[in-house]
């Protein structure tokens, strides 16, 4: 009896004799890579960093999710290696695509990355291949993106029946530690009923829930719907500020109140605007989209209005509190609090901080920063360096902006030493809660 393309990798897969590849060894692929491997399958990570490359041929992770002590053994088994040569995919029964999909300058989708990797697959694409698209991205790219480049007119290959071609959004959380990859549920649909089987039948030998849906579309936008559902309640929460500034009410008391009811509502809080490579991003791809179908996603805009104004309406707070002591901005002395896109994190990706320390800049203050966990930073021609002291900093600031409550500031000595304050994140509940939790 012949076996078809179909029964042969679901063999390897089960026999765990199946090769694996996956594109981009950030902090989606290189967890993925180091399962995989730990699961038994043979696993070849492929980069276009030579650093992170050779860090990881020599056992050493550079992803703070997974320890050296995970990546070395498999390595030293030969189940785990690294290559720039994308050569090595002609020997991969499976592939995963876990590489950015960023904006471009225009506020477009950039796909770029998407692409080269589908266009080295294509080259090297056999029978019994799996490819699987982990990168977050608008409704359609699988079908009409990767498809095409995969199932090109030169090649007999045939979606379904030589290879397989399923979109699983990644939902990895940087520095979570009760949700993983494998214990996080993972969104997957198939180009075709026999591309799901397969797909299924690989992930779900190292993920624990996998949730099937009807299409890859259906997958693609499952993903842009669980960020931009955040992106829309963070702009209502910067919103709740804007109109409790206007109804002389503390947003963040109203908040913790609402919080209390233990059903029907999630907290969102107010901040400096929002960050990170995800949430103000991802909502872009989708609002992108409907646009090319002469529909414009309001929500999504309005947020993403409400959320970019924060920073320019915290330095109007700090504006006015330095009017209030007859001082101007300019010349002013200003020290920056946190710089990172969120607290615990160096990150600084779209971080609204870095607006926030730019615009004041722009209006004549002396500008320090201090993060424990930026030392430097080089941003739009900009390099600046963590202040050295941080007590110094505080005494000689006309103004203390708060940007991003890392949680080791010591925040009521901050309150204390810092002589004017705007306070972005409202540490001042921490000290309320600190006081509360020592009585
Ligand atoms: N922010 C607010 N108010 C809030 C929550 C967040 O201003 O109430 C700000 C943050 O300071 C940050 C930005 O929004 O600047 C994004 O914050 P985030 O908590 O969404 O953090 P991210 O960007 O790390 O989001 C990731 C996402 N994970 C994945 O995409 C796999 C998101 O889906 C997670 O829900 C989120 O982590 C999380 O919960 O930590």
């Amino acid at each position: 009896m012949n076996l078809d393309a179909k029964d042969i990798l679901l063999q390897r897969i089960a026999g765990r004799t199946a090769k694996i590849g996956v594109i981009g060894l950030g902090y989606v692929g290189l967890p993925l890579a180091t399962i995989f491997a730990e699961a038994g399958f043979s696993v070849v990570g492929v980069d276009i960093d030579e650093r992170k490359v050779r860090q990881l041929n020599e056992g050493t992770s550079y992803v703070e999710d997974i320890e050296t002590a995970r990546v070395a053994p498999l390595v030293a088994q030969g189940l785990l290696r690294a290559t720039t040569d994308f050569a090595a995919l002609d020997a991969c029964d499976a592939v995963s695509i876990c590489v950015p999909t960023p904006l471009r300058k225009t506020r477009d989708p950039d796909i770029s990355y998407i692409l080269s990797a589908a266009g080295a697959i294509a080259e090297h694409l056999h029978p019994g291949m799996l490819v699987v698209l982990e990168s977050t991205t608008y409704p359609g790219t699988t079908t009409e993106v990767i498809l095409p480049t995969l199932q090109h007119e030169d090649t007999s290959l045939e979606v379904g029946k030589d290879f397989f071609l399923c979109f699983s959004p990644e939902r990895v959380d940087p520095g979570r530690k009760d949700y993983t990859t494998a214990n996080t549920p993972k969104v997957m649909g198939g180009t075709t009923l026999a591309c799901l089987e397969v797909g299924r039948a690989l992930y779900s030998t190292v993920i624990e829930t996998l949730v099937a849906v009807s299409s890859t579309e259906a997958a693609e936008m499952a993903k842009l719907l669980e960020n931009t559902f955040r992106a829309v309640n963070i702009g209502l929460a910067n919103e709740v500020l804007l109109i409790c500034d206007k109804l002389g009410l503390d947003a963040w008391e109203v908040i913790e109140a609402a919080a209390t009811k233990p059903f029907g509502f999630m907290k969102f809080v107010p901040g400096p605007g929002l960050g990170g490579h995800c949430i103000p991003i991802d909502p872009q791809y989708l609002s992108w989209k409907l646009k090319a179908l002469n529909y414009t996603a309001r929500f999504i805009e309005l947020a993403s209005e409400i959320n970019t104004s924060m920073p320019d309406y915290w330095v109007h707070k700090v504006q006015d509190a330095l009017n209030e002591q007859g001082k101007a901005v300019k010349g002013s002395r200003v020290l920056v609090l946190g710089v990172a896109y969120k607290k615990d994190v160096s990150d600084l990706r779209e971080s609204p901080a870095l607006d926030i320390l730019m615009l004041l800049q722009d209006k004549g203050a002396r500008v320090i920063y201090h993060d424990p966990h930026v030392p430097q930073f080089r941003h739009d021609g900009l390099a600046m360096t963590s202040a050295a002291n941080l007590d110094a900093a505080l005494a000689e600031a006309d103004c203390v902006v708060i940007a991003t409550d890392h949680a080791e500031y010591d925040w009521p000595a901050i309150h204390e030493k810092a002589g004017l304050l705007v306070d972005t994140r409202a540490t001042h509940l921490q000290l309320q809660r600190s006081v509360a939790s020592e009585s």
